[in-house]
């Protein structure tokens, strides 16, 4: 039986490949509400069925807003956030209005309504782990996020968490890896680096790059998403990722040798304050118990793919450029 989703943030970059997966995968129809911050962009929903796809412009904080469209939703998807953290670092105070009281918002329509609930949160809410040892973030780690973009995110699981525990609200919570792939703002560290070489500009690392993130493709992301909300079990948590782990240095280096530049030709810019170490996460529940598995085993290829999308659609990419360079040219980055 075709459900209907409610999506939030479904033009951002993983919410709009969650779209596009549910509507190629299902027959279910989806209604995003997105209120279209600088990271929302409607043409990453260009091309989909427009008899299965309504689109709402709104802010997920805005009960008004909100509650009609919970209510008419067999499930919410709630993707919408302040997601990047060198903006939190620059202006903390959307982080909190948009991660915490936008997802108490939802959380109150769902409770009203009885309507099914799932929390898309970040790995990055269990703070960061040693370089060099075999431990890996799992269900049971505590929370100890370090920055306001990963502490409100925390912040937003334990919202969840409380509300199935005291109102019973039917909800999952998964907590992903860093996400690859097309649509990705500029901003984030893949793509940034991906137009700076289309632009002739040298990729700039972080420190000494030694920063390890453990790389998923969002397609994979999405498939367990739906994996989670088809067969999850409510009050559960699942930690998504695909044993991608690489420090920020090779994938520069990568990068380079596929866009055909000398491995050494980045910059080392200023280190992001508080910068997390490692990230690396113990995807076991989720293949052991839901039997979900990633599709995309080969980094270098998905990464091809990847700078392949961001040289055929300048058009969607290059509008953001330049006022996101100068944002960190004001921070030495
Ligand atoms: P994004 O910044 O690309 O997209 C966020 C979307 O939310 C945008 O379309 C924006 O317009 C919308 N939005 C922001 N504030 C809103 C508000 N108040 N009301 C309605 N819409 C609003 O982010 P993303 O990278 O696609 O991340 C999506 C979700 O996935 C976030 O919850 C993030 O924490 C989580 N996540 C991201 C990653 C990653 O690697 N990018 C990894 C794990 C989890
Ligand atoms: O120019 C850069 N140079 C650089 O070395 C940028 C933009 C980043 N970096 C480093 C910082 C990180 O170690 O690359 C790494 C990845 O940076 P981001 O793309 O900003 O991602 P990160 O901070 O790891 O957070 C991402 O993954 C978890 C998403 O932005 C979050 O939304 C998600 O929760």
């Amino acid at each position: 039986m075709p459900r209907h989703l409610l999506v939030t943030g479904g033009a951002g970059f993983i919410g709009s490949n969650f779209v596009h997966h549910v509507l190629a995968q299902t027959d279910d129809t989806v209604t995003v509400l997105d209120s279209f911050t600088y990271a929302g962009n409607t043409s990453s929903l260009d091309g989909l069925p427009a008899n299965r796809l309504r689109i709402v412009k709104g802010d997920i904080a805005d009960a008004a807003t909100v509650d009609p469209l919970v209510a008419e939703a067999d499930a919410v998807v709630h993707y919408a956030a302040e997601s990047h953290n060198d903006n939190s670092l620059e202006d903390p105070s959307p982080f909190l209005q948009t991660n915490l009281i936008g997802t108490f918002t939802l959380l109150e329509a769902a409770r009203r309504h009885g309507t099914r609930f799932h929390h898309i949160s970040t790995d990055e809410v269990y703070g960061d782990l040693e370089l060099d040892v075999p431990d890996r973030f799992t269900e049971a780690t505590p929370y100890n996020p370090s920055s306001p973009y990963s502490a409100t995110k925390a912040g937003s699981d334990l919202l969840v968490r409380a509300w199935v525990r005291s109102f019973d609200v039917q909800a999952t919570i998964s907590n992903c890896s860093n996400n690859y792939g097309p649509r990705q703002h500029v901003e984030k560290f893949i793509p940034r680096q991906i137009t700076n070489l289309i632009d002739g500009i040298r990729p700039r690392l972080y420190g000494a790059g030694l920063n390890v993130r453990d790389w998923i493709h969002a397609d994979d992301h999405s498939s367990a998403v739906l994996t989670i909300l088809d067969r999850g079990t409510i009050g559960e948590t699942y930690l998504i990722g695909a044993d991608g782990e690489k420090n920020n240095k090779e994938v520069v280096e990568l990068l380079l040798r596929l866009m055909g530049h000398a491995e050494d030709d980045y910059e080392h810019v200023a280190d992001r304050p508080g910068h997390d170490l490692r990230y690396a996460i113990d995807p076991s529940r989720l293949r052991t118990e839901l039997g979900w598995e990633p599709s995309y085993d080969d980094f270098e290829a998905g990464l091809a793919a990847t700078i392949d999308w961001y040289r055929a659609h300048e058009a969607w990419w290059r509008p953001q450029k330049a006022a996101t360079e100068a944002k960190y040219a004001k921070s030495g980055q």
